[in-house]
């Protein structure tokens, strides 16, 4: 898929921009879908009946917008969600980006949805606050927005598909990394884009874990951003090594980053000194573990990850549900999901991958 011109970007995101005001104006007007959560969002949605034994409408269009349409964990991700959609009768769509830094680029996106009038956008959000009004816009004109992966802020979509918990992903890349580096050392985090909202969620986390007494030999030096570029992250692991040649382990909680800090340090004298964990893909990372280079990382399976946002897309859209915490809906074969504080659906457990159990995967 080849990312939208420059010049055609501008003229949507001009033409969308003119109606953009009285949004916002609705949407800061204090409509709140659940008081306790303290979520603003357009009052359609707030004030939508529900019934969850209606039947799934057939024929929706269900759009996918990713972080980045290159990158094979989306590749995967949204694979699942056609899959889920189109078993249930719908249309599947995926427009994006090739950068996973292009917000506007992903701004211009969501216009053009609303003006085809699609009925659902799953989103992965690079940014979390750089979409809320043309995602906004999307909802007052009936599309329902589902976030997966990377989420908005809560007040710009009807619910997070959210692919584990984000304090259990943090906590336990640091503890897995400290496992390997015998709880002593310096260590750098490689991220993805400086504003992914997932990302800066899951190294908060992280930080934090770090602050407890088993950790207090442990140094975190720096966070490095590759962006979700393969050469920016590698570039960026070699930097890291320069300039902390005494550095211990290396986080990187993207598929991209951890597939090229372990192709950096495969091929460099740190292989197997230098530890590595993260969120990689088991396909990506293989030969890295079996070489050495890796011992654990995690991850959830991208696959499901997509079906479950398009499931709840269909629910939305199907009046099933509006997105209010307490209410409950099937997802296929998934099973059943109850939507949580701040209308947070969470897929699962995220596997950790290492040498016993990497070949019973296979994405
Ligand atoms: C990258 C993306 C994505 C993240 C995974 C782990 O592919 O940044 O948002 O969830 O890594």
């Amino acid at each position: 898929m080849s990312p939208r011109t420059a010049p055609v970007r501008r003229i949507a995101a001009a033409v969308a921009a003119v109606s953009i005001v009285a949004v916002g104006a609705a949407a800061c007007g204090g409509t709140t879908k659940n008081s306790s959560s303290g979520s603003s969002a357009p009052s359609a949605v707030s004030t939508a009946s529900v019934d969850p034994g209606a039947a799934a409408k057939k024929g929706l269009t269900i759009a996918y917008l990713p972080k980045q349409v290159n990158n094979p964990y989306f590749t995967i991700a949204d694979n699942g969600g056609k899959k889920a959609v189109e078993a249930l009768g719908e249309k599947y769509k995926e427009v994006g980006t090739s950068s996973g830094t292009d917000t506007s680029g992903q701004v211009s996106y969501v216009n053009t949805l609303t003006q085809q009038r699609v009925n659902a956008i799953a989103v992965s959000a690079q940014d979390p606050g750089a979409l809320c009004t043309a995602l906004n816009q999307a909802r007052k004109n009936g599309v329902k927005v589902v976030t997966y992966d990377s989420d908005t802020n809560t007040n710009c979509r009807d619910v997070f598909v959210s692919q584990a918990s984000s304090e259990d992903l943090g906590r336990t890349e640091v503890r897995l990394l400290a496992q390997q580096i015998g709880n002593k050392g310096r260590i750098a985090i490689l991220s993805a884009a400086q504003t992914a909202t997932n990302q800066n969620t899951w190294i908060g986390f992280m930080k934090d874990e770090l602050k407890k007494p088993a950790y207090k030999n442990i140094k975190l030096v720096k966070v490095a951003y590759g962006n979700d570029d393969a050469q920016t992250s590698f570039q960026q692991t070699q930097g890291l090594l320069q300039q902390y040649p005494d550095l211990k382990g290396i986080i990187s909680p993207t598929t991209v980053g951890i597939k090229a800090a372990a192709q950096y340090l495969s091929g460099s004298k740190y292989k197997g000194t230098v530890h590595l964990t993260g969120l990689g893909t088991p396909n990506d990372m293989r030969a890295y573990v079996n070489n050495g280079t890796v011992k654990s990382f995690e991850l959830w399976d991208p696959a499901k990850l997509g079906a479950l946002a398009g499931y709840t897309a269909v629910a939305l859209s199907s009046g099933q549900i509006s997105g209010a915490p307490g209410q409950t809906f099937t997802a296929g074969d998934l099973g059943s999901f109850t939507i949580g504080t701040d209308s947070v659906v969470v897929l699962g457990k995220p596997t950790v991958f290492d040498r016993t159990n990497i070949a019973q995967f296979d994405f």
